[in-house]
């Protein structure tokens, strides 16, 4: 069983579905006989589909088995089987959002430069301000000019409380801020937003630490949620940054952006094979609705529709 395909979701991933589908269709047409040059075809077309070689590798030896084993004779049923062969590679745990067990549950949002995190914290805001969630921001980026504007307007728009300092105020005092007033104000969830980092900074990983333990001084467990969000358009360079990201710091769940505007959305099935980390949600548009919670069955089930 799979969720419903939204329009959402058909549409944010037509780039990727037209690359992926679309390759796979020709070297795949229905009908014919199976043979080595077919799966060799196959296999040349899935390395160039951002998919990542590692998962690549496991893909084509699981479809050869069930060739050499004649479970799949024809291109359809090749077809049909590599549909299931994602989604069991794919298929690891997917929770969702964790929730504190009591008071606000605060959720770190960390990343690269300009992979989508305020948008994201926005699209989230909305998803939770949708279920009658009482959301609040704290706008710790205060390294870029006009990013503590950005989430400004967000804030209004969406009619959340924003907790937020000067340009260059220490990011780690605004969490407390935030945590206090969260506290104060008996929300339902912290959201907070971070500049941009690589995982190689040293100092601006060493600052994401001093955020969650000024978090974890103030609300039991916090943070709750460590989002690390990855722009889609990378396609491999993604897969490489969740893996260097997730062994740097502790992050609870992954979040794929720009899903809409790429081609290279082959890098989800990397990620899914190949990284620990559950994928939450995926971004497909710069609007606060364009999020969609992430399901393997479903998302297959839109590549392959
Ligand atoms: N098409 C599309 N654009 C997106 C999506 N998510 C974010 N963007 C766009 O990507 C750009 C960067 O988004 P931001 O949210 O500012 O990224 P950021 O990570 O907060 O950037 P910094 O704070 O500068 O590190 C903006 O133009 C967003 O509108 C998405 O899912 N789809
Ligand atoms: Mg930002």
């Amino acid at each position: 069983m799979f969720k419903k395909l939204t329009a959402k979701l058909k549409k944010g991933l037509a780039k990727t579905k037209e690359r992926i589908l679309g390759g796979l269709k020709a070297i795949l047409p229905f009908g014919r006989d199976l043979d080595q040059n077919i799966l060799d075809a196959m296999e040349e077309y899935l390395y160039s589909a951002d998919i990542g070689p590692t998962t690549v590798m496991k893909i084509v030896e699981d479809v050869t088995h069930a060739y050499k084993e004649k479970e799949i004779t024809t291109t359809d049923e090749c077809f049909d089987f590599l549909k299931g062969t994602l989604k069991r590679i794919m298929s690891h745990d997917q929770p969702g959002l964790v929730q504190a067990k009591s008071g606000p549950t605060v959720i770190l949002v960390a990343g690269i430069n300009g992979s989508g995190k305020t948008t994201s914290i926005a699209k989230l805001a909305k998803f939770l301000v949708d279920q009658d969630k009482k959301v609040m921001l704290a706008a710790a980026d205060t390294f870029r000019a006009a990013a503590v504007e950005q989430l400004t307007i967000w804030a209004e728009r969406l009619g959340c409380e924003i907790i937020k300092k000067n340009q260059g105020s220490d990011p780690a005092s605004v969490a407390f801020d935030a945590a206090e007033a969260a506290l104060a104000r008996n929300v339902d969830y912290l959201i907070v937003d971070t500049a941009g980092r690589l995982h190689t900074q040293k100092n601006l990983m060493l600052e994401l630490s001093k955020i969650e333990r000024v978090l974890a001084k103030k609300i039991d467990d916090a943070p709750h949620e460590v989002l690390l969000i990855l722009d889609a358009n990378n396609g491999q360079n993604a897969i490489e940054q969740a893996r260097r990201f997730t062994e740097a710091i502790d992050v609870s769940g992954l979040f794929l952006t720009k899903l809409d505007g790429t081609a290279k959305g082959g890098a989800v099935i990397g990620i899914r094979h190949e990284i620990p980390v559950p994928v939450k949600f995926i971004g497909v548009g710069e609007k606060a609705e364009d999020i969609e919670e992430f399901d393997t069955d479903t998302f297959v089930e839109a590549l392959f529709s």
